[in-house]
């Protein structure tokens, strides 16, 4: 084997450069600093080889956001380990399947995490780094497709490292830098983006543990850079303590994962004194563009392809399109996925000779910057979270007395867009039973925040549901 592509080397190589800095200052217990994670991760790492964990078995992850949490990722590609992160409103329902999929070697639950930590306190920290090649999975993040079935994004220890790397010289990180941190860790934003940059740096990271107003805005004046979706924006500028003082040690503010509107880019850069920085990624491919850290950020564009990442438009019949004409994003680079998790026909229908079909549609200009438009799916994105309407509708029309149901999402001042259904009843339907029924099956963001009851849906000749028709009668 060569050199060891294990990106936990890559990260510690990094921090080693300080290990008494404080590392992770969590919202509520102690800081620990980069040492203390080294330390904790190898305790971990042993547990885990304890319980028969050999490099490319999965480990489960459903906890909730902690300094353990990281630790346990960190084990996990110490060991050689496949981690698999959950988000933590899943429901049973929605875990099972991730279980059955990914036949988990361990699944770590809020059910054994204290035993776990309690585990590790006394166990022994010196565990080495397993060798991996760049081309070794370390993660499977599962993201959901139109049929509604989830699908697992291996990303490899070379996907990590090298848009890890790309994004920390993209984004000038200097020695110093404080990283406020109000992303979940069960995605790629909040751990992959977030976490390995800051590592990298050997940075300290305020972590709070959700995102909690009060206590972003009274640490918001320690930090000098925060990532967030736009949902995270639009929170700030509700609060009227907000203001270019909380933000004087600030030098980057950064969004994405959602579209952000011009008119939040302009009231918060107002507001604070900064633009806001919009970068555009995907589960299955970590970072793809971003606007110049120097240079003109401009609103309603997600910038440039980042250092090693193609990017072209493509229409319907698979031409290559000219600036300014729109068609469906494709991709290629070091950054890019190697497939989803046991399903090689789902990865070839993905892909265009050699390219990466993201799905999202929009058209570059004749600089390169970048445009989205939308999405060839009807994919909803509230709060920074895909929703599948698909899964939820499957849901909805389990329940007796639905007869059909048609899931769409509406603009939305928090979230950007809300999920909406309508429904078409063959008997009477109590709709908070029917909400009750959809919140024990669907994790709380995929649960409609409204339903409707029509007398049937707006189909085309070929009998296909007209969605446009749908929003637009719901729309004020
Ligand atoms: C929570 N709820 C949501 C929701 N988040 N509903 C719709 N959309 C969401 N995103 C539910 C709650 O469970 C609750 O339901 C009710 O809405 C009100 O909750 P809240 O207290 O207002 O929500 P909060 O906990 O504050 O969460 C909002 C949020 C969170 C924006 C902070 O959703 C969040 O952290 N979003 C970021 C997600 C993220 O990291 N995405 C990156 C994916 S990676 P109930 O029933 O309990 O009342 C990716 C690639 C890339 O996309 O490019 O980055
Ligand atoms: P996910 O599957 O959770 O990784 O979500 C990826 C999707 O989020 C992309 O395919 C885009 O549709 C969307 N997305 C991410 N960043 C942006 C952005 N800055 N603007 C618009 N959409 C975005």
């Amino acid at each position: 084997m060569g050199v060891n592509a294990n990106l936990f080397d890559v990260l510690r190589t990094h921090w080693s450069i300080a290990p008494s800095r404080q590392f992770l200052v969590p919202t509520n217990g102690t800081p620990v600093t980069y040492r203390d994670i080294d330390h904790r991760s190898g305790q971990f790492a042993t547990c885990l080889r304890e319980d028969g964990v050999t490099p490319g078995e999965r480990v489960i992850l459903h906890i909730d956001k902690s300094v353990d949490n990281v630790a346990l990722y960190l084990a996990c590609l110490r060991v050689g380990a496949i981690v698999v992160t959950l988000n933590t409103s899943y429901t049973e329902h929605e875990i099972r399947y991730f279980v059955d999929d990914a036949t988990p070697k361990v699944v770590i639950d809020r059910s054994n995490i204290d035993a776990w930590s309690a585990r590790a306190t006394a166990a022994n920290p010196w565990m080495r780094c397993e060798p991996r090649l760049a081309d070794d999975i370390a993660a499977l993040i599962y993201t959901s497709g139109t049929t509604g079935r989830a699908k697992g994004a291996m990303i490899t220890h070379g996907n990590l490292t090298s848009n890890a790397l790309t994004l920390h010289a993209a984004w000038g990180f200097v020695p110093g830098d404080v990283l406020l941190h109000i992303l979940p860790i069960y995605h790629v934003h909040g751990l992959f983006v977030a976490l390995h940059t800051a590592m990298l740096n050997a940075s300290t990271v305020l972590f709070c543990d959700h995102f909690e107003l009060p206590k972003v805005l009274e640490w918001l004046p320690e930090a000098s850079i925060m990532m967030g979706v736009p949902t995270h924006y639009t929170r700030l500028l509700t609060a009227d303590a907000f203001d270019a003082s909380l933000c004087q040690n600030i030098r980057l503010f950064t969004s994405g994962s959602a579209p952000m509107t011009e008119g939040l880019h302009t009231a918060f850069a107002d507001r604070s004194g900064h633009e806001i920085l919009e970068r555009y990624g995907m589960t299955e491919t970590g970072m793809l563009t971003s606007n110049p850290y120097d240079g003109d950020r401009i609103a309603g564009t997600v910038g440039f392809p980042l250092p090693g990442v193609q990017l072209r438009i493509v229409d319907d019949e698979g031409a290559v399109r000219e600036p300014g004409e729109a068609g469906v994003v494709q991709v290629q680079g070091p950054n890019v996925f190697s497939g989803y998790w046991k399903l090689p026909e789902k990865t070839a229908e993905a892909h265009d000779d050699g390219w990466f079909i993201t799905g999202d549609v929009g058209f570059t200009d004749s600089q390169g910057r970048v445009t989205l438009e939308g999405r060839s799916g009807d994919m909803i994105i509230s709060g920074g979270l895909n929703v599948y309407p698909r899964e939820v509708e499957l849901v909805l029309d389990t329940f007796a007395g639905v007869k059909e149901s048609a899931v769409v999402g509406l603009p939305d001042d928090d979230f950007g867009e809300r999920v909406h259904a309508f429904i078409v009843a063959e008997s009477d339907i109590d709709l908070i039973d029917l909400a009750t029924y959809a919140r024990s099956q669907l994790a709380a963001f995929k649960v409609p925040k409204q339903f409707e009851v029509i007398d049937a849906l707006p189909r085309n000749t070929m009998g296909k549901i007209q969605k446009t028709m749908l929003r637009d009668r719901s729309s004020p």
